[in-house]
């Protein structure tokens, strides 16, 4: 048994909350002030993946069976749950990764969003029916379950992120094994506690807690695990997709982004600011869709600088408990460091505005905090421009035409999501044509994703699938096309061409 309160959690396999069978633990702690533990959590290994990869084979052929639209009260259900313990849930989410409390509402918000939409999908999963090419033939496509599904989570949405891969699994018929980053346990297992108050029968849910080598490396290379989804990094993506390939298993990746807000000269420079300043250092920056590079038309860039210095210079960091807070904490003391090292490459890139060190004063002595940092004059083609940082760090990028823009937008290896602020319709258009991403925004920040539309991004960003919305289903379900003839006869598709002019 596990709660949000008590100090020790447990797997939870086949509707039993177990220890690691090695006896091991790891503990997570707050990131906002590492004296607040928030417990141990059992360091799994290979038996442990076994027993939770069985328990959901084992669970398969029940859950597949059951109904799609009872499968789909039960996520009614959950949804509701959810919503009754959203502050709870929403407040551990702030202990334990960082974020300020208004946005763990939003973290969880999504998971109910996702539950509910999931949840009517039991009443659709639409196949569709179209004509034979034969008389007295019946042709269809049907979607059918698949197996035992591996979620692998990322830390920075702990609850949205793991919802939005299994509650489709889960209405599609699939059983699961879910791994939560390291930062983030007590997250999934508080989550994944109340799933099972909603009625989610033992076995089809199962978690194993545990570091990538030691759980996620068995997990994705169980024959019985059928399909992966992952989201994180880029490289580990790609090491998962090249260990999953070796059972042919499906894999779905979520990974890096360096997304742009492009600001034209005509906009309204107050509402891009706005965005920006939300899209940049909104969840201390660490967010897949963060803006993280500004383009700019020169005409208004030193302007629009000025604007920012003097609203990132307000922003208060702090814990994401406290009201007065605007900024959290970063994950953990190696995201500081990482964080810094960019810093001090940009340094002698482009021109530091503002922020740019680790902050230890005060309350924050015992957290992991880094200011919300700014370059100016940044080069398209700087380091800070082109790879993934992370973190509250974002780089304006000044520009004299369109087609530079375009350029620079389009210049590196990933395309999650794009924005641009601007009162020409046409320009409008352009961007959305033209900027090579997943989510493309208009006079809004690069972040915002709702539950109902197709979530995934092009190049270094995945491999092509998407997640949430109603296309999230393709990834978790198996085509199966069906001919069912009523002729009495043998007809042959393409030979007997009885209805077709040969002349
Ligand atoms: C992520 O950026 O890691 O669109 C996920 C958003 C959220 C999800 C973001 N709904 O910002």
């Amino acid at each position: 048994m596990t709660t949000a309160t008590s100090a020790t959690y447990h797997n939870l396999i086949a509707g039993e909350w177990v220890p690691a069978r090695s006896g091991k633990t790891f503990t997570s702690t707050s990131p906002a002030n590492r004296d607040d533990v928030i417990g141990e959590f059992a360091a799994s290994g290979h038996e442990d993946v076994d027993a939770a990869v069985a328990a959901a084979k084992a669970a398969f052929p029940a859950w597949s069976l059951m109904p799609a639209p009872k499968r789909g009260e039960i996520l009614f259900k959950v949804a509701r749950i959810l919503t009754e313990h959203k502050e709870e849930l929403s407040r551990l989410l702030t202990r334990e990764m960082g974020k300020v409390l208004a946005e763990s509402r939003g973290d969880v918000q999504e998971a109910i969003d996702v539950a509910y939409y999931m949840a009517g999908e039991g009443r659709r999963l639409f196949g569709y029916t179209v004509p034979s090419e034969m008389p007295d033939k019946f042709a269809m496509a049907i979607r059918k379950p698949i197996g035992v599904a591996a979620i692998i989570a990322p830390w920075n949405f702990p609850v949205a992120i793991p919802a939005w891969k299994l509650f489709p699994a889960l209405i599609c018929g699939n059983t699961a094994v879910m791994k939560p980053a390291s930062d983030t346990p007590a997250c999934m297992l508080r989550f994944t506690e109340l799933l099972l108050e909603g009625g989610i029968p033992e076995g089809v849910v199962n978690v194993v807690t545990g570091s990538g080598d030691a759980v996620g490396h068995p997990l994705v290379e169980h024959p019985d695990v059928k399909l992966v989804s992952f989201t994180g990094h880029t490289e580990t993506g790609v090491d998962i997709s090249s260990r999953a390939a070796k059972t042919l298993k499906r894999v779905s990746l979520e990974l890096g982004g360096k997304n742009p807000i492009v600001i034209w000269s005509d906009a309204d420079l107050d509402l891009a600011l706005d965005g920006v300043v939300w899209s940049a250092f909104g969840t201390s920056g660490q967010r897949c869709t963060a803006a993280s590079r500004i383009v700019i038309h020169r005409s208004v860039h030193d302007q629009f600088v000025e604007k920012l210095r003097n609203r990132v210079a307000k922003l208060a960091l702090g814990d994401g408990l406290l009201a007065t807070t605007d900024v959290g904490p970063v994950i953990n003391e190696r995201a500081v460091e990482r964080i810094g090292s960019y810093v001090e490459i940009g340094s002698a890139e482009a021109e530091l505005v503002i922020g740019g060190h680790p902050a230890r004063d005060g309350d924050l002595a015992k957290g992991s905090f880094f200011e919300p940092t700014v370059f100016a004059g940044v080069k398209g083609d700087a380091r800070i421009a082109q790879e993934e940082i992370f973190g509250p760090v974002t780089a304006v990028i000044p520009v004299d035409t369109w087609e530079e823009a375009v350029e620079v937008v389009n210049s590196v290896p990933y395309g999650l999501s794009t924005s641009l602020f601007t009162n020409d319709v046409g320009l409008a258009f352009r961007s959305i044509r033209d900027f090579d991403s997943g989510q493309g925004y208009v006079n809004h920040g690069t972040i915002g994703a709702e539950a109902h539309l197709p979530f995934g991004g092009t190049k270094a960003t995945g491999n092509g699938h998407r997640e949430i919305g109603q296309t999230a289903l393709d990834f978790y379900t198996e085509w199966k096309s069906v001919y069912i003839d009523y002729s009495g006869k043998l007809q042959r598709a393409q030979i007997d061409m009885e209805f077709v002019d040969q002349d």
